[in-house]
């Protein structure tokens, strides 16, 4: 065991170690690198010019820091501290996309735009985190979007840190009304990622004094499964059980069909060749999102906005219409809210019941799975 040592004046000393532990090569390097003034403490307070540059540097568009103890991060507190243990501040970076790659109707150029910013933010994120490692601090970055914590799914949150509020709370932005956080400079075309670090920061960012949302509703309008209400009310459940159909829920439905199916021709009364090819796309390579539609027709933010302000209409021709217009499955939950408006609003989109994979089926059977388009 380590003890620590008093000298004549009652200075704190270097611990005594046990001989062994002392003889090692690794202990002496130590040791002399300390002697020899090379392992200083890292200062108390991080310099927040020097912490942006870094962020910047690293491949950040925006970023600023915020204090655990901020009161709206009441809720991030314990996961914060399960994950890094002795954390002082939340680090908020956003990066930029690209955003006609985002608003493409083929879904293959949106979701490689997307996965392109996920690794570029987590990339911006470890360096961060490497850089105040070797300034001497503990520092941890959770993943921008997945992986995250499967052991927990689904009865529990899953991601560590929930990036929007951090980014919120740091005064990166505020969210709109589709819930995405929008960046007053580029709008909703940002991805967010946050660094934890165990040390505060000589400045925190403020919160905004505004909301970038000028509440136009175009998301509203844009979402194929009717998630977003014009009052703001967001429905989750519809929106994980379209868009995330190759994720994890999805993925459980679909596992469920292949196991119901008495053969390969059942299997295939169920499931599409397009489906099962989609599924095989999203289990190759990062999988793909069914929408973002929200996020893609948003024309707030400086840089975004000024189309909009020009020619509404070509904006919505341009923009909002492709998507609408698309022909492409929607996935909903049977009796859902979603069902109804799905088949009211978008006749022209197929509309499949699926379990969504949330809890274990009930014995189905296999026209639970077909197409149930109406009208
Ligand atoms: C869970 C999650 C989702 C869920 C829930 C969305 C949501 N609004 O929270 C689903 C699957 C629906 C989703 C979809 C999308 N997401 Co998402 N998602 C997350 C995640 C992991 C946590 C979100 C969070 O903080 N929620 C808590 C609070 C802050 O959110 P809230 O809106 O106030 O609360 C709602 C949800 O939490 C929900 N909820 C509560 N508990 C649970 C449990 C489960 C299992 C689910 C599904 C939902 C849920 O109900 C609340 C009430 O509406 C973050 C990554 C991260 N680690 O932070 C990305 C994140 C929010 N997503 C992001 C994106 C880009 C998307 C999509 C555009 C993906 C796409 N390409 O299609 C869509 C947009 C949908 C939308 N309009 O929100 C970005 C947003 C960037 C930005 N500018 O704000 C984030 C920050 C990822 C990132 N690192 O950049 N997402
Ligand atoms: S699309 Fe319009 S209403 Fe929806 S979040 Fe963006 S600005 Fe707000």
């Amino acid at each position: 065991m380590t003890t620590t040592a008093h000298d004549t004046e009652g200075q704190l000393a270097e611990p005594r170690l046990p001989a062994k532990l002392a003889a090692h090569p690794s202990v002496q390097a130590v040791l002399a690198r300390r002697e020899a003034g090379g392992a200083a403490s890292p200062p108390l307070v991080i310099d927040a010019e020097w912490l942006r540059e870094l962020c910047l540097a690293a491949g950040a568009d925006d970023a600023a820091a915020v204090s655990l103890d901020h009161p709206d991060l009441a809720g991030e507190r314990e996961h914060a501290q399960a994950a890094l243990p002795g954390t002082r501040t939340l680090i908020a970076m956003a990066v930029r996309m690209n955003r006609d790659n985002c608003r493409s109707p083929a879904r293959s150029v949106a979701n490689q735009e997307f996965h392109q910013t996920d690794e570029q933010a987590n990339h911006a994120a470890r360096t961060v985190t490497r850089a105040l490692q070797d300034a001497g601090y503990r520092a941890l970055n959770p993943s921008v979007g997945f992986p995250q914590e499967m052991d927990r799914f689904p009865r529990e949150r899953i991601w560590v840190v929930a990036h929007k509020t951090v980014a919120v709370a740091a005064g990166l932005g505020v969210m709109g009304l589709h819930r995405n956080v929008i960046h007053p400079k580029f709008g909703s075309f940002v991805l967010l990622v946050t660094v934890l670090v165990d040390a505060e920061v000589s400045e925190y960012g403020q919160a905004l004094d505004y909301n970038p949302c000028i509440d136009c509703k175009l998301c509203v309008a844009a979402c194929p499964v009717g998630a977003i209400a014009k009052d703001g009310a967001f429905d989750a459940l519809a929106c994980t059980t379209h868009n995330y159909r190759e994720f994890m829920s999805g993925f459980t439905d679909w596992a469920q069909t292949v196991a119901d199916s008495e053969d390969a021709a059942d299997y295939r009364s169920r499931v599409t060749d397009s489906e099962s090819a989609s599924m095989w796309q999203s289990l190759s390579s990062p999988p793909g999102y069914k929408s973002g539609y929200c996020l893609a027709v948003c024309p707030a933010g400086e840089d975004v906005l000024g189309p909009y302000l020009d020619d509404r209409k070509t904006f919505m021709d341009t923009v909002l219409r492709p998507l609408q217009d698309k022909k492409e499955t929607l996935y909903v939950l049977p009796g859902s809210h979603a069902q109804e408006y799905a088949q009211r609003r978008f006749p022209h989109k197929p509309v499949k019941e699926v379990t969504g994979g949330w809890q274990p089926p009930a014995k189905r059977s296999a026209s639970t799975d077909r197409e149930t388009r109406t009208s």
